[in-house]
């Protein structure tokens, strides 16, 4: 066996073993008063492989469903639509964020308060699960991202929707 050869092949056993082809970024839950039974998350999900992926929602034990929702302007109005799946572009990232895509918890089983962890999961098409660990943030704070105050108000329409 020459050199290269078992150079290559090291090299694409290190690349199959990185644990880091999907990263999550940036996640939180959004806070919201107890009376409120759903609640949305937020994040960043960067594809670091060749090729697209295709992400769903799978669970967590913070609510009884799930569910990737997109928002969509009609007669200058806004609504939210369910997405059975998003697309991370190879090389690429997908936002979920206030205004936008967003992960909808729904049904809450527990109260969330300031600083609470929740763990959920998405699935890719592939079969693997992301598992996310999101802190609580309260809508009396403001987001640990970068937040104008436009996108806190339709963040907050969006919560009088339900
Ligand atoms: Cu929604």
């Amino acid at each position: 066996m020459s050199v290269s050869l078992l150079a290559a092949l090291l090299f694409s056993a290190v690349l199959q073993a990185q644990p880091n082809q999907i990263t999550v970024e940036n996640a939180y839950v959004r806070g919201l008063p107890p009376s409120q039974r759903n609640t949305a998350a937020f994040f960043s999900v960067q594809n670091h492989r060749d090729q697209d992926i295709q992400i769903v929602a799978g669970v967590s034990d913070a609510a009884e469903d799930l569910e990737i929702h997109g928002h969509q302007h009609r007669n200058g109005m806004m609504s939210m639509q369910r997405e059975d799946s998003i697309t991370v572009p190879a090389g690429g990232e997908f936002v979920f964020a206030p205004g936008a895509y967003h992960l909808m918890l729904i049904n809450l089983t527990r109260p969330l308060a300031d600083g609470d962890r929740v763990q959920f999961t998405l699935k890719t098409d592939g079969g693997e699960i992301i598992a996310i660990d999101a802190p609580v943030v309260s809508v009396l704070k403001s987001a640990p991202s970068k937040s104008t105050s436009s996108s806190n108000m339709s963040s907050t329409e969006h919560t009088g929707m339900h």
